[in-house]
């Protein structure tokens, strides 16, 4: 199983040459290709190493992080000179000096999950600074508990595909419904039901109504409609506005389930700022007629109608206000918890809206408490390294970040996911101690000072499920573990031992012996319900077997049905208990970038600002279609897809022409924070002044000892801002930036990401 679906491999000499996909899965994702090839691909760390200046100058800031070479280790020595340096940064400087926030997707998997492993472990070396919510969903995870009372039911207990293919009569859908994000489910995913959904849904006579700048973010038939990217706000707002002045607004649906309808609706109408929200207002802003939002308008009000917001028009700027006006939108419809109508969030964003949730707990690893209580929200990873002691608004409290002196990295990758890798470059100059563990030579492995080889999902036994997916799956071994690499579990045994809490962390277990304990008590949950669908079979019987188990599931769900049809006896979390259209919590945070209710501000990184005039192009830098995000971007698939090896960037014939640009050509792609090179497609399926370049190209400087050095491959988050969505949440902005581009015409620079650095023996 990968994060992108469920798959059978055939292995040879150590390496996987092939995979076939689960015969269940409708719509298997085609980057399953990109796995033959990479257990032994030479990006792979082959053993223990420490960077040689932190070996001979010991623990301390450095500037050669990543222009270092390395001195290979044995595991023993790797494993003494840790637990030294773990222990020597918790009694000099305390528990909080470690951050081991350590966010990633890393590998599917029950108990070999690194980001389980890793947090377990260091709770029981007496905890760390952690971080919270995720670079995927930063806005949403603190402003919608506030709005709605939960953020992640949204997604695990949405209106079912099943529900909307029969039910709705218009999708209109904020960022489209991409089916490429639709390939991955955080933990694996056994089937794709995506496509086949819209398609009934069509076939019956229903519509689709996609905003979005990129025509391909629906797939087959759709009206598409693009507006300036970051106005989608300004545009439910003009949507909202004819609801209210057309008396198409559901006054009593407002009234007996929202709260503060009357605040937000002062503001709409400029009686509060004396800007009414009309659509004439909306398509100054974002380039769409007018009148095409007023029919639309009408269009919802008459059918039944679900207002889709995709994860990806919350990570920017003010990424609080869409899915919140999203909301109020569908709230104003009166369509919540109806069959097929009011409001979805994400989509398209993964493979899990829309899924059904099974019943039960999943197989858990016993996580322990953290006895440290400092934390961050998780995208202020380079504020933390570089400002501490300085303090940041965070969701109604003021905040401290802690003196960092050692981090800990297991299963992710901040040279994937962070925003402005060269401040974040600067800040990784800071701690005395950088640590990662990784399969492969990673950016963020070459910039540590301890590396840790981690074997694939493909090298040990695992048992894998979802919260929205029907299967409790056998992960075994496909090839025997690469090289030197190990467990991440045995890592961290092998250091608890060393640290006097073996016992503790190993409860008595080895892997097999773990993995048996967690199916079994999950076994234990599903035994226990009357109405499961199949009898899991003892352990020994589910492994030799190999089969899948399938799981019940909740079926045909219609997100807020309960709350719609008691809302005293099921109230939502929020102080009210309804549905927050005005939140007097977030109004009275008094922040100016976060009101009390959805509001339309105007973002820094726009085709509207000032800024446009130097960096007239708009970038989305959203996710890949050929992986996920870092991982195996040496496969087949995703190498495929690269121009004379560079990431491709799509762009408007138009803008091309206008710089002398044609396809295949390599530019150069520019800001004041940094350049990249990428490689062109023309696309007159983009909104002119936009161009598209994915994330995902492995960070590749073309001088490793220059943190502001251009990339040679076409990494985006080199140019992208590091600030947060607003003071309420903290969260990623990666989405959105401005740039501009010129043909680079001098000699291409060889591709170095995927080679390994310099390691010599002791
Ligand atoms: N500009 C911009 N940036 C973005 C986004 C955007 O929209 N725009 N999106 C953001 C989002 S939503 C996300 S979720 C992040 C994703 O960011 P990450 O989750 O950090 O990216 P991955 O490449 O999946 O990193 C996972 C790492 O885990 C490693 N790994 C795999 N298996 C194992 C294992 O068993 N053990 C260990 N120790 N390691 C393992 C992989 O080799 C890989 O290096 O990116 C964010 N960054
Ligand atoms: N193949 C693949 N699938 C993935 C991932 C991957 O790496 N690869 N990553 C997974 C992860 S971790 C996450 S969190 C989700 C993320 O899910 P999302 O964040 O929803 O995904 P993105 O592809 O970044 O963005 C979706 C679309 O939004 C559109 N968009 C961008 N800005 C605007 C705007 O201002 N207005 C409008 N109307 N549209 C806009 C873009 O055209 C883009 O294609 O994807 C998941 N799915
Ligand atoms: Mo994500």
């Amino acid at each position: 199983m990968a994060h992108w679906g469920m798959f059978s491999a055939r292995a040879q000499a150590g390496e996987v040459v092939a995979v076939h996909p689960y015969a269940g899965d409708r719509d298997p994702s085609p980057i399953l290709g990109n796995i033959p090839g990479s257990v032994r691909h030479r990006a792979r760390i082959t053993g223990p190493a420490v960077r040689r200046g932190w070996l001979e100058d010991g623990p301390g800031p450095s500037t050669r992080r990543g222009n270092d070479e390395f001195v290979a280790v044995s595991w023993d020595e790797l494993t003494e000179i840790l637990a030294g340096e773990l222990r020597r940064v918790r009694d000099r400087h305390g528990n909080r000096a470690i951050f081991g926030g350590s966010y990633g997707w890393s590998a599917p998997g029950r108990f070999h999950h690194a980001q389980s492993q890793v947090h377990r472990f260091l709770k029981m070396f007496g905890g760390y600074t952690r971080s919270v919510h995720s670079y995927s969903l930063g806005a949403t995870g603190v402003v919608m508990p506030h709005v709605v009372g939960t953020h992640w039911k949204l997604f695990a207990r949405s209106t079912s595909w099943e529900v909307i293919a029969r039910e709705t009569d218009l999708i209109v859908c904020f960022g489209g419904i991409p089916l490429k994000n639709t390939a991955v489910n955080d933990g694996g995913t056994s089937d794709h039901p995506t496509r086949g959904a819209l398609d009934r849904m069509r076939a019956r006579g229903g519509r689709i109504v996609s905003f979005s700048p990129i025509r391909s973010d629906v797939h087959g038939e759709h009206e598409w409609f693009a507006p300036r990217p970051g106005t989608d706000v300004a545009v439910m707002l003009a949507l909202a506005y004819v609801l209210a002045t057309e008396d198409l607004a559901d006054r009593a649906f407002l009234d007996r389930y929202c709260t503060g309808y009357d605040r937000f609706e002062e503001y709409l109408l400029g009686h509060t700022d004396g800007v009414p929200k009309t659509p004439e207002w909306a398509s100054r802003l974002s380039g769409l007629p007018a009148s095409d939002l007023v029919d639309l308008a009408r269009r919802m009000a008459a059918g039944r109608t679900l207002v889709s917001v995709t994860w990806s028009l919350q990570r920017v700027r003010h990424g609080e206000q869409a899915p919140w006006a999203g909301v109020t939108l569908a709230a104003m419809l009166g369509q919540l918890g109806v069959p097929g109508g009011g409001f979805g969030h994400g989509y398209g964003s993964m493979n899990e809206p829309g899924l059904a949730p099974v019943p039960y707990p999943l197989p858990t690893l016993f996580q322990g408490n953290n006895d440290v209580e400092d934390f961050i929200p998780v995208a202020a990873i380079a504020d933390l390294l570089s400002r501490p002691g300085e303090q940041f608004d965070y969701d109604g409290r003021r905040l401290t970040f802690p003196d960092i002196r050692l981090v800990y990295w297991a299963g992710g990758n901040p040279f994937h996911h962070h925003q402005d890798l060269g401040r974040l470059r600067r800040a990784l100059q800071r701690p005395d101690t950088i640590v990662v563990h990784d399969p492969y030579w990673t950016s963020m492995a070459k910039h540590a000072d301890i590396v840790v080889p981690s074997t694939t999902a493909l090298e040990r036994d695992d048992l894998t499920c979802t919260r929205n997916d029907p299967l409790l799956v056998a992960m075994q071994a496909a090839v025997p573990p690469f090289a030197d690499a190990r467990d991440d579990y045995d890592t961290f045994m092998a250091l608890a031992y060393r640290l006097g809490f073996g016992d503790r962390f190993t409860e008595g277990r080895t892997s097999r012996q773990w993995i048996e304990h967690l199916y079994e008590q999950w076994r234990g949950f599903v035994l226990a319900d009357d109405r499961r669908v199949e009898d899991p079979p003892p352990f020994g019987e589910f492994w030799s077997g190999g089969h899948p188990v399938r799981m019940r599931t909740e079926d045909d769900l219609t997100l807020f049905e309960d709350f719609r049809t008691d809302p005293e006896r099921n109230p939502l979390r929020t102080p009210s208990g309804r549905i927050e259209i005005f939140s007097a919590e977030i109004d009275g945070f008094g922040y100016d970038d976060c009101a009390g209710h959805p509001k339309w501000y105007e973002p820094e990184e726009w085709l509207g600002s000032p800024r446009a005039g130097r960096f007239p192009l708009h970038l989305i830098a959203n996710q890949p279609a050929t992986r996920l995000h870092g991982q195996l971007d040496h496969g087949a698939v995703s190498q495929a897809s690269k121009i004379r090896g560079r990431e491709p960037i799509r762009i408007h014939p138009d803008d091309a022409a206008q710089r002398g640009l044609g396809d295949g050509d390599i530019v150069r792609v520019f800001n004041d924070r940094g350049s990249c090179l990428a490689g062109v497609v023309l696309d007159d399926g983009l909104l002119p002044k936009v161009v598209q370049l994915a994330t995902g190209a492995w960070y590749d400087p073309l001088d490793p000892s220059d943190p502001g050095s251009m990339c040679v491959h076409g990494n985006p988050n080199v140019l992208t801002p590091d600030v947060g969505t607003s003071s309420l949440s903290q969260g990623c902005t990666g989405q959105h930036v401005l740039v501009e581009m010129e043909r680079f015409d001098g000699d291409l620079p060889p591709i170095r990401a995927y080679d390994p650095p310099v390691v010599r023996p002791r």
